[in-house]
């Protein structure tokens, strides 16, 4: 279903920054699983904590939603009545093949959740009453003096008893803990077949867009934005995932 990601492996004079067009589309899934540690568990995962905070007659939001694999747990491990999914992304060409990848679903799965996908920016989203939102590596993407507000309406549109799951790569305070870490990253993408010229392509690629932040920066960010308790839940390396409740 998904190509092979080869799109820095020859060297490129002029590397533009990195965006979510067709060409990453097309390699997405291989992409994200052979360079995030633990994706594939968290995506599972999101799933199970959805059906714990799902409520009846609320939407569960994912946000940044690329192909929608958040999506689809929701989705398949949800049974909460009358619950529905909204993913949103601001790239037309992840929305487009994502519109497929949940028909696809449709045709295998009985009973899965309404969907609706957006193409949006998650800046200017009307949030609705919400049980869940999935921000499974997105916020990092978003200019870091814009976080906290989103964080906080967010935070506004989440009912009680409800969740906000956030997974980031971070980054650490203390300089010999962010090497170790980030090292050890690099060796995850080589064991998957990634060569040191694509790895140092895609770092100058996306380095000026995705902006990691410490995990201290996340938590004070979370309770500044009115959410009263940051719970990690997973770290693989420098990639984590953290429960934030109302
Ligand atoms: C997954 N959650 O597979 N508004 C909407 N979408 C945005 C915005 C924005 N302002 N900024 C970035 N995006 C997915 C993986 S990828 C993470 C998420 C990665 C979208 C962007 O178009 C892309 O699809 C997604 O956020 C980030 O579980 O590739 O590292």
């Amino acid at each position: 279903m998904s190509e092979p990601d080869r799109i820095f492996s020859q060297p490129q004079p002029h590397i533009p920054d990195f965006t979510f067009n067709e060409d990453v589309v097309r390699v997405f899934p291989d992409m994200i699983k052979r360079s995030a540690p633990g994706y594939p568990t968290i995506v599972e995962n999101i799933g199970l904590l959805g059906a714990r905070f799902a409520q009846p007659d609320s939407v569960l939001y994912d946000l940044g939603c690329s192909l929608g694999a958040v999506t689809q747990a929701l989705r398949r491990h949800v049974k909460t009545e009358r619950c529905r999914v909204i993913g949103v992304d601001n790239s037309s060409a992840m929305i487009q093949r994502c519109r497929e990848y949940m028909l696809a679903q449709d045709s295998m799965y009985q009973e899965l959740l309404p969907v609706e996908l957006q193409e949006a920016d998650i800046l200017e989203l009307d949030f609705q009453p919400c049980s869940l939102v999935a921000m499974n590596f997105t916020l990092q993407f978003i200019a870091p003096e814009q976080r906290l507000d989103l964080l906080r309406r967010i935070r506004q549109s989440l009912l009680p008893g409800g969740a906000l799951v956030l997974s980031e790569k971070l980054c650490f305070a203390d300089p010999e803990e962010h090497a170790l870490l980030t090292d050890l990253h690099i060796d995850f993408k080589r064991a998957n077949g990634y060569s040191d010229l694509e790895i140092a392509q895609k770092r100058t690629a996306i380095e000026n867009v995705m902006r990691p932040d410490t995990f201290e920066t996340h938590r004070e960010r979370l309770l500044a934005a009115g959410f009263s308790k940051v719970v990690l839940w997973f770290q693989c390396l420098n990639f984590s995932s953290m429960i934030a409740l109302p």
